[in-house]
């Protein structure tokens, strides 16, 4: 059993909708069960000239499973799920309905031609280190040390969105738990 980072993001479409309904289709793969998820966050896209106040600005989350597929496996699954909602692959941070990156797989080290793990720009993203401090306040990207620390040195230029977390974060709540 792994404990895997999932970042969530959109900027078509009705991008809260989408980013919940993707963290219910992860939680939905066989073989992954839930551990916590962050609020949404809303931030100015970043392209790769520069973040871009012209392009429609994008919600952001995170969700922490603990999962037994394999990393390649859990990402072949994020693909379907992206490709379920209309995800169309154009330009390299282009805009999209839905991304969903693999953040961290427990502490394994990967860099293989279609993963690489931790994912190489998460310590430099505010839209990825806030929600996942939201989700697990004790969070550490492997290799680069405690995402409070992390954000703190990048700044946070996100908003938080009032809606309630991705998933239900509390053990109480989580789907299956006993009443
Ligand atoms: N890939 C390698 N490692 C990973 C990983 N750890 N997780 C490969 C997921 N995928 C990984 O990704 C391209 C390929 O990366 C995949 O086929 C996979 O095999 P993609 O999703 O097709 O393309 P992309 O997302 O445009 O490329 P990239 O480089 O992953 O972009 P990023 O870094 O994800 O950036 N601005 C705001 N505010 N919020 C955002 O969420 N996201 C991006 C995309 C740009 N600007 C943004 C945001
Ligand atoms: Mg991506």
């Amino acid at each position: 059993m792994r404990r895997a980072v999932i970042a969530l993001g959109a900027n078509l479409g009705d991008r809260g909708s989408t980013l919940r309904e993707a963290a219910a289709a992860i939680l939905a793969v066989p073989g992954v069960r839930p551990v916590a998820a962050s609020h949404e966050v809303e931030s100015v896209a970043m392209t790769l000239s520069g973040p871009d106040e012209t392009k429609p600005r994008y919600r952001n989350g995170v969700v922490v499973v603990d999962t037994d597929l394999e990393p390649d496996a859990l990402l072949a699954a994020l693909h379907d799920i992206e490709d379920a909602h209309g995800r169309v692959r154009v330009e390299r941070w282009g805009d999209r309905t839905l991304d969903l990156d693999i953040v961290a797989v427990d502490d394994v080290v990967l860099d293989a031609a279609d993963l690489t793990l931790p994912h190489p720009r998460a310590a430099e993203r505010a839209f990825v280190l806030a929600p996942w401090l939201d989700a697990d306040p004790d969070a550490v990207l492997p290799g680069a040390g405690p995402v409070a620390a992390l954000l703190a040195a990048v700044g946070d230029d996100t908003v938080r969105v009032e809606e309630p977390r991705l998933f239900a974060s509390r053990p109480s709540e989580l789907p299956g738990a006993p009443q």
